[in-house]
């Protein structure tokens, strides 16, 4: 039972109402959009406890760092231990440090990651190719500088995603719950398998026995290389769901992070628009991903 079980409409509306009274408290002026914390990305109490608030009620909270930054990195890796957050992602670009710095390449290389590059990402969590047992669950992005303009953050919470698919059919939510329903073909570069292909639902409960509901959603907009089920149901859910993302939803958020501002998130929906470095201004973020949630 709970509010991820199609059966139990009950707890499926009593949970809608809970996040849409969530969104109003959200517009009001005495709203934290910002949770300041110390410069070293320690976290006092009251500000920890705000954080997980809204970590829990949208998904995601966004801090600030205040005075001057020593170390930006460790900063943010503090921020990430303090709220539970342990095993790192090991990236194919940073297999050994597995907190990767996001910038513009400037090597001639042909086949760079848009990441590394200064243009748009469209909707997607992250890792979403990762194999099932390195699920990514949680992330932190964190500016140490931000570029002389563009490369904003559009944030969306999946649990509203889900909501709407939901309230438009049920059954979309069987289609997206289908374990092959999106497969990543594999990945490989000079003759050498880098990643297998995976299968995965779009949406997981990560809720171990007796626990509350934990949604998860693995998910891009890109159309390369994304094989999607080849049934009516999945067809039309994909639909419901691209337009979603398309439409003005109240629930999207949008933010262009400032030096010593970073998002942290239980792996939520995100975009970035594309951007401009300046010759003294330059985009430099950091990326930690994490294979356990923020509870
Ligand atoms: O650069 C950004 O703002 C976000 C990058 C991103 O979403 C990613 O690397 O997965
Ligand atoms: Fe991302």
């Amino acid at each position: 039972m709970g509010y991820l079980d199609l059966q139990d409409q009950k707890a499926f509306r009593h949970w809608v109402d809970e996040k849409k009274a969530a969104y109003e408290r959200r517009a009001s002026d005495a709203f934290q959009s910002l949770i300041e914390i110390d410069n070293d990305g320690h976290i006092p109490g009251p500000q920890m406890s705000e954080m997980r608030r809204q970590v829990q009620d949208y998904g995601f909270a966004l801090y600030r760092m205040s005075g001057s930054i020593v170390d930006h990195l460790s900063a943010m890796r503090s921020i990430g231990a303090q709220v539970g957050l342990q095993a790192l992602d090991k990236t194919l670009c940073a297999p050994e440090d597995r907190v990767t710095r996001l910038k513009v390449t400037e090597s001639g290389r042909s086949n760079i990651y848009i990441p590394y590059t200064s243009k748009a990402i469209g909707w997607h969590t992250d890792g979403y190719y990762n194999p099932m047992h390195q699920r990514v669950l949680a992330f932190v992005l964190h500016c140490e500088s931000p570029s002389a303009s563009g490369g904003e953050n559009e944030l969306l919470d999946p649990e509203m995603v889900y909501i709407h698919l939901r309230q438009n059919n049920p059954e979309f939510i069987e289609a997206f719950s289908r374990p092959g329903v999106m497969c990543i073909p594999e990945n490989i570069e000079n003759g050498v398998l880098v990643r297998p292909q995976t299968c995965s639902a779009v949406f997981m409960n990560e809720a171990g026995d007796g626990q509350a509901p934990q949604l998860a959603m693995r998910f891009s907009n890109r159309k390369r290389n994304i094989i999607w089920a080849q049934d009516n149901l999945t067809r039309e859910a994909l639909a419901c769901l691209t337009e979603f993302l398309q439409s003005d939803s109240p629930y999207r958020i949008c933010h262009r992070l400032k030096s010593g501002e970073g998002l942290i998130c239980n792996n939520i929906l995100h975009t970035r628009t594309a951007f401009h470095d300046g010759p003294e201004q330059r985009r430099v973020y950091y990326r930690a991903r994490y294979y356990n949630r923020i509870t």
